[in-house]
């Protein structure tokens, strides 16, 4: 089976190491495809960056047409563009949030995301509502953390991770953590030791759940509005993205 993963920032570093996480978590057999938009912003943290990495997803979930992968992740949090992956594809799409709260659902009866800039919760608050997960979350908490000061994650880092998540247990009752960033992907397993929680990473989530969904057979329901996206021009730099 082949996934293809989709860093939709243009880190080459975040990139690298999302497929190294991805390729972690994969079943034996699997094979992990990893790629970055051409253009947008190194890192996504707010609405404005939101709008360009969803344009690279776009971009990018186009190698998914040929038929050469068996499922498409959008690793990062903000899950940018999966609504219009969906449509460009027929095979399961999966976005980093809405897998970890899936995933988390299954082993907490409520969790705590933690994440990088705390302008970035109302972000995960709005699809937690968008996903239907608003009752089984109990808190989102800003580490202030800089998505691309997780590129060289020394302890310091970890330990400021480690503090915030502790911090969410207690004040929110929560049973597990929910990591807010791709960029922390590497560090789920060493976050569970130390608080001895589930600690979930949406990346590695989702590559398991895309295993499942090839293994049942499901792929995107063409019925709708996720049908394949209106044959039309596109003006503009955007030009090469429109239909077909
Ligand atoms: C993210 C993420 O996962 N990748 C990125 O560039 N920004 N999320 C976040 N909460 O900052």
């Amino acid at each position: 089976m082949r996934l293809l993963v989709i860093n939709p920032n243009t880190s080459n570093t975040m990139t690298q190491a999302i497929a190294q996480t991805a390729q972690t978590a994969a079943s034996e057999g699997t094979r992990i495809v990893a790629v970055q938009p051409s253009f947008g912003p190194r890192s996504i943290e707010g609405h404005y960056d939101e709008v360009f990495a969803a344009a690279g997803v776009a971009e990018q979930v186009r190698l998914a047409r040929s038929g050469a992968v068996d499922g498409v992740i959008v690793a990062c949090f903000g899950d940018p563009g999966v609504d219009a992956a969906r449509e460009a594809c027929g095979v399961p799409v999966l976005g980093t949030a809405e897998a970890a709260f899936h995933a988390a659902s299954f082993v907490a009866t409520g969790f705590s995301v933690v994440t990088t800039l705390t302008r970035t919760c109302v972000i995960a608050e709005r699809l937690l509502q968008r996903y239907g997960f608003e009752r089984h979350c109990r808190g989102v908490h800003g580490t202030d953390i800089p998505v691309l000061a997780l590129e060289a994650c020394g302890e310091d880092t970890v330990s400021q991770i480690e503090a915030c998540a502790r911090d969410a247990l207690a004040r929110d009752r929560s049973g597990a953590i929910v990591l807010g960033c791709a960029g922390m992907a590497s560090l789920a397993r060493t976050l569970q030791q130390r608080l001895g929680v589930p600690v979930i990473d949406g990346v590695a989530a989702a590559v398991r759940i895309a295993e499942a969904l090839a293994g049942l057979g499901l792929m995107t329901s063409k019925r709708g509005d996720y049908a394949t996206p209106l044959d039309k021009e596109y003006a503009g730099w955007s030009a090469p993205l429109g239909w077909p």
